[in-house]
């Protein structure tokens, strides 16, 4: 009898630890929308690899790329229920769900490039960041996703009248809608895989994006023009469920932490190569580019943008200052 109980005590005691030990080592899945050698892959490769080193191999983690497993927006809300584990997000769709997070997706916000990279590691960053922990997200590392300019197969853009009549695909997210409306553009959110074909069969004129997205899209070839508006600087996140990321223990916390900030660090050194090389390559391809001479006429044309954006979140008028203000 007692023999038999110890017995079964002892396979009990280690089938909860083996179902201990394999809860774990789960492989935490990751959602990514680029292809594989896109800079926000290899530095997705880098923090996985990192991950697995340092804890022993009990924390592993798999990026699905070529967005396989589903739209962005999508995997926002599956990232939010846990159903995905981490994954490498434009803060631009994120803006509906994260009011905090929708301030970088106002047109022009950013005074530059090395000026957003501040913020977002500074108050900025952190303001956001509390943001996403309270819906679910837990930011590990921002990721540069450059500057992104109107790209058409009509006719360069210099000035917003040029956007007149243009049907352009938007991300998801509202405050982009507006941003091509207040240039009397017609807006169509778009998901991103659609957009090749939906230029090619002239569903629309464009759409907008940094370098190395238009050229790792091939959306050079169905559009041929490209105007560096660099209307949006939108950074992007590496970010964990924080329903996966609370499972795990204190240390393997940092160690993912650590991991994250890591390969930003790679991404926005890679992703300035990648913005240089294709940039090189749409040209080759017969991508005519045209600098803009006067953004300032851009800037007016987004006041209304601003205004309902502050009408319907007044109590964001603070982080909207503290970004114009530099930080
Ligand atoms: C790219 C972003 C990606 C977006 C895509 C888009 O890196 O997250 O999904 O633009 O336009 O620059 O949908």
């Amino acid at each position: 009898m007692t023999k038999s109980f110890t017995l079964r005590g002892a396979l009990l005691g280690s089938c909860l630890a083996f179902a201990a030990s394999s809860v774990a080592a789960e492989e935490l899945r990751g959602w990514n929308i680029h292809v594989e050698d896109y800079p926000v892959s290899i530095a997705m490769e880098s923090f996985a690899a990192e991950v697995a080193e340092r804890t022993g191999g009990e924390v592993t983690a798999k990026t699905f790329h070529n967005g396989v497993l589903g739209s962005q927006p999508d995997a926002i809300e599956q990232l939010r229920l846990g159903v995905i584990d981490f994954g490498e997000f434009s803060l631009g769709p994120f803006g509906t769900s994260v009011p905090e997070a929708n301030v970088v997706s106002l047109p022009f916000i950013f005074p530059s490039i090395p000026a957003m990279y501040e913020m977002m590691d500074g108050d900025v960053g952190e303001a956001i960041s509390e943001g996403m922990r309270a819906r679910g997200v837990e930011p590990l590392g921002w990721y540069d996703a450059g500057a992104r300019s109107f790209y058409n197969s009509v006719r360069p853009i210099n000035t917003p009248a040029d956007v007149t009549g243009l049907k352009i695909r938007v991300m998801s997210n509202d405050l982009f809608v507006q941003m091509v409306e207040s240039m009397d553009g017609n807006a169509t959110p778009m998901a991103f895989a659609e957009v090749y074909q939906s230029i090619q069969t002239g569903v629309v004129d464009g759409a907008e994006n940094n370098p190395p997205s238009y050229e790792s899209t091939s959306h050079y070839e169905v559009a041929s023009f490209y105007s560096l508006t660099e209307h949006l600087i939108i950074p992007e996140c590496l970010c964990m469920s924080k329903i996966s990321f609370d499972a795990l223990t204190p240390e393997q916390q940092v160690i993912v932490k650590e991991a994250g900030h890591a390969s930003a660090v790679l991404q926005r050194e890679l992703w300035q190569a990648r913005e240089a090389v294709s940039m090189e390559i749409v040209q080759a391809g017969g991508t005519v580019v045209n600098t803009i001479a006067d953004k300032g006429p851009f800037q007016e044309a987004m006041a209304p943008v601003y205004e309902g954006f502050l009408a319907s979140n007044p109590d964001l008028a603070d982080l909207v200052n503290l970004i114009r203000a530099g930080g």
